[in-house]
């Protein structure tokens, strides 16, 4: 590749951040006794995704339910956090102290080609490993209102 091509291509690719930047929402997601609310969050790359009302609460990824090379949820009990939206795909996050009260919740990061075989794959996950079966509710209604 030529030094010009490489530079135009660097040029068109802080233009593309640039715009990402400006449409970006933050979308606040709230702890409400023990559940997230809303519960099914449709975001988009750039999106910054706010907790709030975290009191008693945390959040972290669900593990085998969180798309590749994605960055991790967690955040410290109590506290406010902030999370931003690198890649699209099908993400699944916890509270862990209330997820024996299925306190979780479910987001959609763009439009993701493969979801519903992500969603069967996710929930596969949920009927073996013990840790991720409280997700099976939130992955079922998610299903549903696929339809
Ligand atoms: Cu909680």
């Amino acid at each position: 590749m030529t030094f010009y091509k490489k530079a135009m291509l660097a040029v068109a690719g802080a233009a593309m951040l640039a715009s990402a930047a400006v449409n970006a929402e933050t979308i606040e997601v709230k702890g409400q006794g023990v559940k997230f609310v809303p519960d099914v969050i449709h975001a988009k790359v750039g999106d910054v995704i706010s907790f709030r009302n975290m009191a008693t609460h945390f959040v972290e990824s669900v593990e085998g339910m969180w798309p590749e090379d994605a960055p991790k949820m967690l955040s410290s009990m109590g506290a406010d956090y902030d999370y931003t939206v690198e890649k699209e795909g099908l993400y699944v996050f916890k509270c862990p102290p209330h997820w024996g009260a299925r306190m979780g919740g479910i987001m959609v990061v763009g439009e993701p080609a493969d979801l519903s075989a992500t969603i069967d794959k996710y929930l596969q996950v949920a009927d073996t490993v013990k840790e991720a079966k409280p997700a099976k509710g939130l992955l079922n209604k998610f299903k549903e209102s696929q339809k």
